[in-house]
C-alpha cells in the first residue's frame, strides 16, 4: 500500500468510529444490525429512550462499561499517536467513539465528539460530569444526590447536539489547513451526522479525503481514495506509521 504523503504543509484531521476499536474486542454499533438485545440502538441511546425506560438504558451502559475491562488499544490507535507526535499542530483527531481507547493510547489532540462511557452527568441540573466506571445492578437508576433527578451517561444521543467547543474546534482545524487538509475516516459507517459530514467539509476546503474500512460506507463515494481492510493493518502502512 502506498503511504499517505503528509507534506510539511499537511494538516491532518481524523474521524474514528467503532470499526477502530473492533480489532481491541469492542462490537461496533451496527454488527449486530442496529439492535441491543432486540432493541433497536435509537431506543437505548436518545434522550426519549431514557425518559420511557432509564433502566433499560442503564442496562446497555452498565453492560458495555463491564465489556471495556481490560480492553486495551490496537495497532490502529497506536499509529494515531504516532502521528500526532509527528505532526503537532497539524494534527487533530476526532472520534466518535466513547470507549476511551484512544486517550489510553495516548492520544492528546482530540475530541470525543459522542462523549465518553465513563462519566455520568445529571440528566437535570448542571452539575459537572463525573468519571464513572460503575457497571449499576439491573434495574439500577442512580440518583443525582443535588437534585434526585436521575443520572445518566455522559454521552452525546440521537436528536442531542454536538457541543459546540467541539463544532468550533473542528471549524478552526479546517480553516487553518485550507487546502493543505487531509482527511481520513477510519472504521466507521458514514450513516450518523455530523460526523458522515465532515468528508464534505473537507472536500469543501479543498482538501484530500482518504477512508480506511471493513467495508464500503455509506458515503463511501463521497472520498477520494478508499482502503478497504482492517485498520490495524491497513492505516499504520496508510501512516507509514
Ligand atoms: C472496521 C473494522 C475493522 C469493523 N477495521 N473497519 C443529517 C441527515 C440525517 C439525519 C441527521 C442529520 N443530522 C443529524 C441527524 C440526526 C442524527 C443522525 O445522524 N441520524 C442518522 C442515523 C440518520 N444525528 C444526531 O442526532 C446527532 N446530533 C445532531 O446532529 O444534533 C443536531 C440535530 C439533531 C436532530 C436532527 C438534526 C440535527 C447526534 C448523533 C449522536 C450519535 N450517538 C451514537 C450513540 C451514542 C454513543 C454510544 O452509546 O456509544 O454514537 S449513535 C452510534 O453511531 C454511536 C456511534 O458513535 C455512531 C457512529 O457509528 P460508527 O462509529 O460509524 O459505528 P458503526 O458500527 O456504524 O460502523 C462501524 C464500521 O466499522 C462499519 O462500517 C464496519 O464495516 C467497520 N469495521 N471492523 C476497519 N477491524
Ligand atoms: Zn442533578
Amino acid at each position: 500500500m502506498i503511504p499517505l504523503s503528509l507534506d510539511g504543509a499537511a494538516h491532518l484531521l481524523v474521524l474514528t468510529g467503532a470499526g477502530i476499536s473492533a480489532e481491541s474486542g469492542v462490537p461496533t454499533f451496527r454488527d449486530a444490525g442496529g439492535l441491543w438485545e432486540g432493541h433497536a440502538v435509537e431506543q437505548v441511546a436518545s434522550p426519549d429512550g431514557f425518559a420511557i425506560d432509564p433502566s433499560l438504558v442503564w442496562r446497555f451502559y452498565s453492560q458495555r462499561r463491564a465489556g471495556l475491562t481490560g480492553v486495551t488499544p490496537n495497532l490502529a490507535h497506536h499509529a494515531l499517536v504516532e502521528a500526532e507526535a509527528r505532526l503537532g499542530e497539524r494534527f487533530l483527531l476526532v472520534t466518535q467513539n466513547v470507549d476511551g481507547l484512544h486517550p489510553l493510547a495516548g492520544s492528546r489532540r482530540m475530541l470525543e465528539m459522542h462523549g465518553n462511557i465513563m462519566r455520568t452527568r445529571c440528566s437535570a441540573c448542571d452539575r459537572a460530569p463525573f468519571e464513572d466506571r460503575t457497571a449499576y445492578g439491573d434495574g439500577v437508576v442512580p440518583l443525582c444526590d443535588r437534585c434526585s433527578a436521575p443520572l445518566r451517561p455522559d454521552i452525546v444521543w440521537f436528536g442531542e447536539m454536538i457541543a459546540r467547543a467541539t463544532l468550533a474546534a473542528i471549524d478552526a482545524f479546517v480553516r487553518a489547513a485550507g487546502s493543505h487538509l487531509v482527511f481520513l475516516a477510519v472504521g466507521t459507517s458514514g450513516v450518523v451526522y455530523p460526523a458522515a459530514g465532515l468528508v464534505d467539509v473537507a472536500r469543501a476546503a479543498g482538501g484530500r479525503s482518504f477512508l480506511v474500512n471493513a467495508e464500503p460506507p455509506a458515503n463511501a463515494a463521497r472520498f477520494d481514495h478508499i482502503v478497504i481492510g482492517p485498520a490495524g493493518r491497513a492505516l499504520p502502512a496508510l501512516l507509514g506509521a
